[in-house]
């Protein structure tokens, strides 16, 4: 479904007083905030094509009802949220779950929904129906060659699906590690690995990247192929300049300083994007920003820092994904709330007064250091993030319109109640 433009015009105009208190007391209080709206409006994060149905764990799932049934279910899905924060154009689509049956009608219906088509990912850690040979024991660090063959050929088919759709970067998670000590020659498998994924860098269209995201553990609970940062990095830099290192917040193990991970990875040129979300314990796939706020701001100052001191375009420079997995909410406020806390976090982290950081770091001032950087993250900055989502178009308050005009019971009525969307 479609919202009507007069719908958002309306909803806008009742918040509109309120709003506009707010703003104007935001704007007078910190200066450089005029400059930071335009940012935010540049700003867009690409919403996963897995996410928009019910996520399941090991021990069940549970149906909410008027879930995408197809791709073009999901674009309208994803059309809908960039409507409601306009900060949603981008998708990041997944095969084999979503093989466009058409790709032209899927590229121009993204297009009339203003929606880009972000990384595309692979998905060699299931098997599926008609394939010949079984990913269990990994796929690109497979022992056997011809399980290896099939994994890049996958990979090469995705690359082609993206290429028809206007993608330019292919993201690659692997499964592949072992669950016991023994099971696996590390060098071996790393080296295996390697190899496959230089024949799918050489299947790279020029303008394209290839990011390798790593894992810390899951399904694999002893090793996993690309563990950590440092072995996605080495990956990274044997293959080449088209290829980057991903980071999802939720693949470290517990602690790991992860804005001190993207400040270096930044600094070697290495950093490809990102998947957002949050976690308690480990890949919990949560909301973006529900349980560690504080953190994701401290991973945005050192992006925008690291992307500053390279003269990167925040907007374009990076792939900006979230990969969550909702359980017990409705997938589409999930990902409005998950959309909210990244913008708030890049938000707060344009705030931060750089020179004075600088000048107090130079003279050890340790405790100004940490006034500077709360204080830009104790600014509520929800009016300047809603001022951008005006000028964009979109809402003041995207879950309010999104309950006010019962999206959900209407995508029932029109699903039904039995839907399932592919994904996780
Ligand atoms: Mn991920």
């Amino acid at each position: 479904m479609r919202l009507e433009k007069y719908r958002i015009d309306q909803h806008n105009s009742e918040l509109d007083d309120k709003h506009q208190k707010r703003i104007s007391f935001f704007l007078e209080e910190n200066t450089s905030a005029k400059n930071i709206i335009q940012k935010l409006v540049d700003f867009q994060i690409a919403i996963p094509s897995w996410a928009l149905g019910t996520g399941g764990t090991r021990f069940g799932r549970f149906s909410g009802g008027g879930e995408p049934r197809n791709l073009e279910d999901k674009l309208m899905d994803i059309g809908l949220l960039h409507q409601l924060n306009g900060s949603s154009g981008a998708v990041s689509l997944h095969i084999p779950w979503d093989i466009p049956s058409d790709a032209e009608k899927i590229k121009n219906l993204a297009g009339s929904l203003n929606l880009k088509f972000d990384a595309m990912n692979s998905n060699t850690f299931q098997d599926q129906a008609a394939q010949e040979f079984s990913y269990k024991f990994g796929s690109l660090q497979h022992v056997d060659e011809n399980v290896r063959r099939q994994a890049i050929e996958h990979n090469i088919e995705v690359i082609k699906h993206g290429e028809a759709l206007g993608s330019k970067s292919l993201t690659v998670w692997l499964a592949d590690g072992s669950c016991f000590p023994g099971q696996l020659n590390f060098r071996e498998a790393f080296q295996r690995t390697l190899d496959s994924l230089r024949e799918i860098y050489a299947a790279l269209p020029t303008d394209w990247k290839i990011f390798v995201e790593y894992k810390a553990y899951e399904p694999n609970f002893y090793s996993t192929t690309v563990g950590d940062w440092g072995q996605s990095l080495l990956y990274a830099t044997k293959l080449g300049e088209k290829a980057f290192t991903l980071v999802d917040l939720g693949h470290h193990l517990p602690n790991a300083n992860i804005e001190q991970i993207v400040s270096l990875l930044l600094m070697e040129g290495k950093l490809g994007g990102f998947h957002f979300n949050d976690s308690k314990y480990g890949d919990d796939d949560l909301t973006a920003g529900s349980l560690k706020p504080y953190q994701l701001f401290l991973i945005f100052n050192e992006l925008v820092e690291g992307m500053d001191a390279r003269g990167m375009n925040h907007a374009t420079d990076l792939g900006w994904m979230i990969d969550a997995s909702h359980n017990v909410k409705d997938p589409l406020e999930d990902l409005l709330q998950s959309v909210e806390a990244i913008m708030m976090a890049y938000a707060q982290s344009l705030l931060v007064d750089r020179t004075a950081l600088k000048a107090a770091q130079q003279v050890h001032d340790v405790a100004l250091c940490q006034e500077i950087l709360q204080h830009a993250h104790r600014t509520d900055v929800r009016p300047l993030v809603a001022e951008a989502r005006l000028r964009a178009g979109a809402a003041l308050d995207p879950i309010a319109l999104f309950r006010t005009l019962d999206v959900r019971k209407k995508l029932i009525d029109e699903r039904g109640l039995k839907t399932v969307a592919t994904g996780l």
